[in-house]
């Protein structure tokens, strides 16, 4: 994981972490699911444009080539952290668990700041 962080925001708003994910396997990796303590729920989205509108689709799997690098940043890929259980302040952190295809996960905890 590279160059993580999380957007402030309210309690019982949303917000977005981003993040760089690198596969240094030989074989693809798919994320399957991400888990946290600080939200009801979060989900990897990713932002596209459609008629000049912003719009944002989930994305359940996401292939991680081997050898790649996915990266998650504003305008592109993120995590949706939907229904915050406390407000994110500047110097707080996020911890994320990421649950990959081949059953491996990993925790990692990004900083909360402004973009
Ligand atoms: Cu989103």
């Amino acid at each position: 994981m590279r160059n993580g962080w999380a957007r402030i925001a309210d309690s019982g708003a949303t917000s977005g972490a981003y993040l760089e994910l690198v596969n240094r396997d030989t074989v693809a990796v798919s994320v399957i699911g991400i888990s946290t303590e600080v939200a009801t729920a979060a989900e990897v989205h990713e932002t596209m444009q459609h008629d000049g509108m912003v719009h944002m689709m989930p994305r359940t799997a996401l292939v991680i080539p081997a050898g790649g690098t996915v990266s998650m940043a504003p305008g592109g890929l993120h995590v949706m952290l939907v229904g915050l259980r406390h407000g994110l302040s500047a110097g707080d952190s996020v911890p994320l668990r990421i649950h990959f295809s081949d059953s491996t996960q990993i925790r990692v905890v990004v900083p909360v700041h402004t973009p």
